[in-house]
This record gives structure tokens, C-alpha cells and sequence, in this order.
């Protein structure tokens, strides 16, 4: 199946995305990932992962081909968290891998250069390694403690300035976040996030993803702060 999104236009929507919504299993049911999807879009995420640890391959293939043509069709790009060998059948624009997972090099020999490839890095020393070894976007975090991650140790938002000006790849800071905790975590020089369980327990998920949009403010007034 060829991707539902030109691969060129999924590489500018990941440019210009400031929020990364997680389609994540353990929060919402895959019935109900189409109208999320849709409503996360209106209120400004620009990028979406499909993330579902515990359901079968076959199941994950069946709703990724469901979801990538849905985002297409509003100029979004859909991750695969995890499974490289989906990407190509489903019609995904590209997959997220974590420390633990297939290499970015490994990857990206199977995938080749159009896919997107995203790493989780959970330091700034996995941040500066993943950037050199070829992935399109960064996760960093977890910032804050959080449920979707429980066995990770939050590394604190103030080390998003440890990566401020190294890290020229877009990241995604992740892990913990609320309104509140995005406008700490853009003080610190975030300047994108990623968000799942905010976003799909939200009683109005547009409006939630609004609200963590204007926290995150416009970029330029944090990095000032960042500098100062
Ligand atoms: N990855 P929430 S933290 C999926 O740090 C994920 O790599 C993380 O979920 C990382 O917004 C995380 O519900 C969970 O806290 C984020």
C-alpha cells in the first residue's frame, strides 16, 4: 500500500507540528480513535501516533489503515509506535521507535529515506545520539511522572535546557503534561510536546489540545528566557 500521505508533505507537518497527539490503546478504545482523531486536528495537534502495546499486529495494521488515510485527507501524518514492518501495508508515514526497540539505522535501511523515524531519548546525551544517527524527530522525557509510563523515572523539565540550541531536530517534550506543566515546560525552552492522556480524557479533546497549545505560547518570548 503506498503511503496515504506524500512523504513530502508529511515531512512539513512535522516541521510545522507543535502538538504530537498519542492515539494510546490503554486510554481509548480504537472505536473511538477516527472521532478523536478529528477533533485533536481542529484543536491544532499536527502530527498523531497510534499507540496500542497490548493489542494484536493484525488489529493494529486494521486500524492504522483506517486512521493514515482519515489524517491524510487533513494534510497529517500517522506514527506507528513501534512495528516497521506496518508501516509500508498500512499506509503510515512513518514509525516511533524507543531505546530498546529496532535502531534508527536499522530502520532506516528497511524503511528508506521517506519514512519518518522518531526516538524516544530519555537524556540529553540519547537526544545528541539519536539526532547523529539519522531519526526525523526526538520524544524527550518523561518530564514528569507519569501513569502511560510508570517504570520511567522523570528527568524534570529543566533539562530540556541541557538540549535547547544541540538538538536541531524537532523534539517533542513528553511525559506528565497538563496546561500548567507545558507552560513550566516552554519556560524551560519547549518549544513542542507531546501529550496523551490529557488529551484522550479530555471531556472536550479539542479544547484540551487547545488549552495546551496556547500554554505552550508562541515559541519566540521562550526562547528569550531560555538565552537570558
Ligand atoms: N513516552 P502522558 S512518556 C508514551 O518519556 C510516553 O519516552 C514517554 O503520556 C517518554 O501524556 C510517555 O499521559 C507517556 O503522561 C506520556
Amino acid at each position: 500500500m503506498p503511503p496515504a500521505l506524500d512523504p513530502g508533505i508529511a515531512r512539513q507537518a512535522l516541521q510545522k507540528a507543535r502538538l504530537y497527539a498519542i492515539l494510546d490503546a490503554a486510554y481509548a478504545p480504537p472505536e473511538r480513535w477516527p472521532e478523536l482523531a478529528r477533533q485533536l486536528a481542529s484543536g491544532g495537534a499536527g502530527i498523531f501516533q497510534l499507540r496500542a502495546k497490548t493489542l494484536p499486529k493484525e488489529e493494529i495494521l486494521t486500524h492504522a489503515r483506517a486512521l493514515a488515510p482519515l489524517l491524510a485527507q487533513l494534510g497529517l501524518p500517522l506514527i506507528l509506535n513501534d512495528h516497521p514492518d506496518l508501516v509500508a501495508p498500512s499506509g503510515a508515514a512513518g514509525c516511533h521507535l524507543g531505546q530498546d526497540d529496532l535502531g534508527i539505522p536499522e530502520a532506516r535501511r528497511m524503511l528508506g529515506s521517506s519514512v519518518l523515524l522518531g526516538l524516544s531519548t530519555h537524556s540529553p546525551c540519547q537526544a545528541l545520539a539519536g539526532q547523529a544517527v539519522g531519526a526525523d524527530y526526538l520524544g524527550f522525557g518523561p518530564l514528569y511522572a507519569t501513569g502511560t509510563k510508570p517504570d520511567y523515572r522523570p528527568i524534570g523539565p529543566e533539562k530540556i535546557r541541557e538540549i535547547v540550541g544541540q538538538v536541531t531536530l524537532p523534539f517533542f517534550c513528553i511525559g506528565g503534561l497538563n496546561p500548567d506543566r507545558t507552560a513550566e515546560a516552554a519556560s524551560h525552552g519547549a518549544t513542542r510536546v507531546c501529550v496523551v492522556s490529557r488529551l484522550l480524557l479530555a471531556k472536550d479533546p479539542a479544547a484540551a489540545a487547545r488549552e495546551i497549545l496556547s500554554r505552550l505560547g508562541s515559541g519566540t518570548r521562550l526562547k528569550e528566557s531560555v538565552q537570558s
